[in-house]
């Protein structure tokens, strides 16, 4: 397992947290997603792989939040 942190500066509350933790964690490889509202940032263990990665973002992306590069 991996695990890397991105930062999704448009993260401000506890529904931030619950719409980005609810899309990313039942996405396939990946084991745990948890988003620290005040640093806004999303802790993810994940298989590692590019795919995941892809999934992730895009995961993130429909919710209406984007990764900052
Ligand atoms: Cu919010």
């Amino acid at each position: 397992m991996t695990q890397i942190t991105l930062s999704v500066p448009d993260i401000s509350c506890g529904h931030c947290k619950a719409s980005i933790e609810d899309a990313v964690t039942p996405l396939e490889g990946v084991e745990s997603a948890v988003v620290a509202i005040d640093d806004r940032n999303v802790s993810i263990t994940y298989d590692g792989t590019d795919s995941t990665m892809t999934a992730i973002v895009a995961a993130i992306d429909e919710q209406g939040y984007e990764v900052a590069p």
